[in-house]
């Protein structure tokens, strides 16, 4: 009896918190819905992921932004750990509140644009033509706010080294640079892309970045 991290293989926000739990070794048992839905609905009635559920307690934490927060500082505090939590979380107020920024805008306002721009075009949801064409030109405001502050900040989303922000962000980009951002495009967001590749290589990505290989054509 223990933490359960509830995920599923092929939504996005819980590519993070596995990944941390993995790369940390934290003692938490990681469930795929897909594969045993067990008790998720009954404990989680929105059944979104990522999720944590301590069974001892019934404790549960939603809410990737606060998960991941929960996984690094349990990291740090492990017996003989030399992880500071501050490399991931913010060294300051003001990086910290960055991080929490950036965090905050892949899981809501980039995801989510994302998807309404690629969903209807890979059978996950029905066309809409209107709604794609505001999303597309949603998309391409947010996408400059990155290929900007990469730029400004030398490839970092904030501070000189890889933190939380970098990994959620990038982990949110991963459905684009699956159906969407292929070599024509890329051509317009060199920071984007110096920077995804980068980040995806990190070693907390060991387990699910193993193929980084680039799309060569979108196919929509
Ligand atoms: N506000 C939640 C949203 C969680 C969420 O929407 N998760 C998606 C996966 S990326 C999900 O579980 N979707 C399942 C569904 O829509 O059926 C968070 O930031 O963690």
């Amino acid at each position: 009896m223990g933490l359960i991290l509830y995920y599923a293989p092929n939504m996005i926000r819980p590519i993070v918190p596995l990944s941390l739990s993995r790369y940390f070794k934290l003692d938490i048992e990681c469930k795929d819905i897909s594969k045993e839905e067990g008790n998720f609905s009954k404990i989680f009635p929105l059944k979104l992921t990522p999720t944590l559920y301590d069974e001892t307690s019934g404790w549960r934490l939603t809410e990737a932004i606060a998960i991941n927060n929960f996984l690094i500082k349990t990291a740090s505090e492990q017996p003989d750990s030399n992880f500071k939590s501050d490399t991931l979380l913010g060294w300051c107020i003001k990086s910290e509140s960055e991080i929490l920024r950036w965090e905050s805008m892949a899981v809501s306002d980039f995801l989510n644009c994302e998807i309404d721009v690629i969903a209807p075009n890979i059978g996950l949801r029905p066309p809409d033509e209107k709604k794609q064409d505001i999303a597309v030109a949603r998309l391409s405001k947010i996408l400059d706010i990155y290929e900007t502050q990469l730029h400004m900040n030398k490839g970092f989303l904030v501070g000189d080294h890889v933190t939380l922000a970098d990994l959620v962000t990038a982990s949110c980009f991963y459905f684009g640079f699956k159906f969407y951002f292929d070599s024509e495009w890329r051509k317009d967001y060199p920071n984007i892309v110096n920077w995804y590749n980068q980040t995806v290589k990190t070693p907390y990505f060991n387990d699910f970045f193993k193929d980084t290989k680039l799309l060569e054509k979108r196919e929509f």
